[in-house]
Parts: C-alpha cells; structure tokens; sequence
C-alpha cells in the first residue's frame, strides 16, 4: 500500500497580504467609528426613482415618541404612465414602512381608504392614498419613509423623516383581543412554542455532528484509513463502524421520527382552533377623477450639475374656467414648492423639499396658453441623485400641481428630455 502524502510545508503568507489585512481592518474600524447619516435612498438609480412613481404631500409624526407610542405615515403616491416599459409591468404591490429592522411594528394600514393589510394591485396612472400607523418598538433615532415595494421591481421609497424613540425595548407589548375573548400580546404571542420545537430538531443534528467528529471520532481524525476503503464499506474488520454505532445512530433516526409525528399528530390536533394563513389582496377602490385643470406640454429642459439647478421650460394651458396657479412640482421623493415656508412644511418631510421658482409667477386665466419657466436650484439633485445625466436615457418625469384660488388641485404628469449644460461634482451636504 502506498503511502499517504499530507503536503504539510507551511508557506508564509506574505508581507503584502499582512499590510492589505491590517489596512482592511482600521479601514472598517474607521467607519464604524464615523457617524454614517446615509440609509440608501440616494443608491438607486435616478430612472427608477423619477420615472416610476412620485410620492406627495406625505407626513411622518409624531417625530419624538415613547415605545409603544403611534407614529402616523400619510401621503400618496402615484405609479407613473412613464413606467419604463424595460422593466416588469406595475401589478402587484405592497406599501410599506422602510426603516432599520424591526424598530416599529405595523398597526394598521388603508390604501383609499380601506384596510390593506396585505399587497395591492396596481397599475400605471393609478393614486394610492396612504395611512400607515406605527408603534415604536426599539428605542433609537430612526430614519422613516414610506415605500411600495412593487413585485419585480423592488422597493420605491418616498421622502422620510428622522423618529427618535425613547423608552424601555422591554416594555413594548402589542395586546389584541382574540375571538375568544382572551388578550394576547402579538409580540411574544407562540414565540416559545416556535423557538423550541425546531430546537429539538437541533439538537439532535447537534448531537449527530459531535458522534461523529468529537466522541468517536474515528472516521474524521483517522481520514488517512477512511479515504481508502471503498465507498459504502463500513470498515467493520478495521472497527470503523461498529454495532454500536449503528445502535446510536438508530436511536437518533427514532427520535427524528417521534418529532415529526408528534408535529403532525399537534398539527391535526381537534383541540386545537386554527385558522388557514389569511392573504388579503385588495384592489383598491379608485379615488374621484381629479377636476381637469390644465395641460402641460414640456419643451426645452436644462441641467447643470455644477450647481445643482434645473431649468424646465413648458407650455401650459388652462382648461378651466378660472384661474389658476403652478405651485409645486414633485419629482419621485422631492417637492419643489412656490411658495412660502408653511406651505414647504405641508409639501412634506423638510429634508426632501425645496424651493421652486415660477416665471412668470401669476395665476394663468381661463382659456390662456402661457410658456412658463421653472427653475429649482437644490442639493437634493445631487444627495438624493434626481436627474440622470450619466445615463444612457436623460429623461425625468414630475408633477406639476396646478391650483385654483379655492382649493381645487390637480397633478399633471411631465416627461422632460434633459440637457445637461454642465458637467461636475455637486458636493453633497456633510
Ligand atoms: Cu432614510
């Protein structure tokens, strides 16, 4: 029989590799160390956030709670006729807080005014109005935005604002009444049934593994003997695998077997009321048609990277039959507004609305075609990454609010070609 050569030589690993680990290492321990403010939203890229849908007049408050406390999230969001048709058709949808792990836990959830707990069909031009309620859970400063995560696609997510919450974790309880009348607390509710009965399945792998490797340890430490008999031989004349063994092992298959029964005999236990998994999937009732108030028609748009500011020409007419006002132009998760503070403040979470420039700015008459110049000069073009001017397509659709002088409103839809004037690196905000 030949021998069995272990290449045993130890080679040094070499200076270069030691310098690129420790570098690696006070690399990450920088970074942990440094305060990280972004949370992603800025990552996607620009077509998918202004081209698919546009989310508007939303809110997020309380902004400072205690655990257990409700935080509202209200707003729309429209799933755009500018959906690229490069990518799977808007279906099937499912509206969503997006935080940092389970920090909050979900309420409660309409969609037009009708409870939503699970996804919801969708479709391009369709307005989904939003309420969300959440109840803090973790204590932290998180960072809350609404999102619809649409099948296919991924998750489309809407401005956010910043929620501290503070309080004891340990006190958070989350009580429904059941139909029997009994009050559980939906956070803990069947956990120590769900953690230790896979647990006992565990175990016995556990058990299994250690035989194997630990106790016995004949056919993993004596590998020289075992890679050299033929497969399926147990080595009996060599005493690799014993009748003991083969009792052992018999013992844990028994086991294995008296847990899956036990599982199924509980699972089709009559004492025992359940109900099959529920889906909810609900088509949400369409919203009144907005009155028609104007038509926009884009024309010459510019952008200039350098200094974050968006030139957009178009010709706006007004159908109705008074005047009219161009007050907000909302673009994926950003609102530019005309108009004052206060009106910024109901345009959404302040981090993601700016200032937008009319001209000229005076209501529109009935009837009037008008050629209106909308200029937005913003950091948000570069923190949030609005305006693809690196991409093969340069488009970028928005919502032009249109109001009349007593509350009626309507949003029209703007595809605009981008040109960009100039190139540069906008410094983001430290
Ligand atoms: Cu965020």
């Amino acid at each position: 029989m030949d021998r069995i050569r272990f290449r045993t030589d130890r080679r040094p690993i070499s200076r270069l590799a030691w310098v690129a680990a420790i570098s690696l290492v006070c690399g990450l321990g920088c970074l942990g160390g440094a305060r990280l403010s972004a949370h992603g939203e800025a990552a996607d890229e620009p077509f998918l956030k202004v081209l698919t849908t546009a989310f508007h007049d939303v809110s997020i408050s309380p902004t400072e709670v205690q655990i257990g406390q409700p935080v509202t999230v209200t707003g729309t969001v429209r799933v755009l006729k500018t959906w690229p048709y490069t990518m799977p058709a808007p279906e099937r949808a499912y509206l969503t807080a997006v935080v940092p792990g389970p920090v909050f836990a979900m309420k409660e959830r309409t969609v037009n005014g009708e409870s939503a707990p699970h996804s919801i069909f969708i479709e391009r031009d369709g307005i989904y109005q939003f309420r969300m309620v959440l109840i803090a859970r973790r204590p932290g400063r998180w960072h809350v935005h609404p999102g619809l995560a649409v099948e296919g696609t991924g998750t489309l997510i809407g401005p956010g604002e910043y929620v501290n919450v503070t309080g004891d974790a340990a006190s958070f309880t989350f009580p429904v009444t059941l139909m029997s009348g009994e009050t559980v607390n939906l956070d803990t509710f069947g956990g120590q049934f769900i953690w230790w009965f896979p647990f006992l399945g565990f175990l016995v792998g556990v058990v299994w593994m250690f035989y194997w490797t630990w106790w016995q340890h004949r056919t993993v430490t004596n590998l020289a003997v075992t890679i050299q008999i033929p497969l399926n031989d147990e080595g009996s004349d060599i005493g690799l695998i014993t009748a003991k063994d083969h009792f052992w092992m018999n013992v844990l298959a028994g086991i294995t077997v008296v847990i899956l029964i036990a599982g199924w005999v509980y699972n089709v236990s009559p004492n025992v009321i359940r109900l099959p998994q529920q889906t909810v999937w609900l088509d949400p009732p369409k919203l009144a048609p907005e009155e028609s108030l104007a038509e926009a028609k884009p024309l010459r748009a510019t952008f200039d990277e350098g200094t974050g500011t968006l030139l957009l020409n178009a010709e706006v007419k007004n159908v109705s039959s008074s005047p009219i006002t161009l007050k907000q132009y909302t673009l994926g998760m950003v609102s530019f507004v005309n108009g004052d503070e206060q009106e910024m403040a109901k345009a959404g979470p302040r981090e993601f609305v700016g200032r937008l420039e009319v001209e000229p700015n005076t209501p529109i008459g009935p009837g009037e075609t008008r050629a209106v110049r909308l200029r937005v000069m913003s950091k948000l073009f570069a923190d949030e990454r609005i305006v693809p001017t690196h991409a093969p397509q340069q488009f970028i659709a928005g919502l032009l609010r249109f109001q009349r002088a007593e509350g009626a409103q309507q949003m029209v839809l703007v595809r605009s070609n981008i040109i960009p004037t100039e190139f540069g690196q906008l410094a983001s905000t430290p």
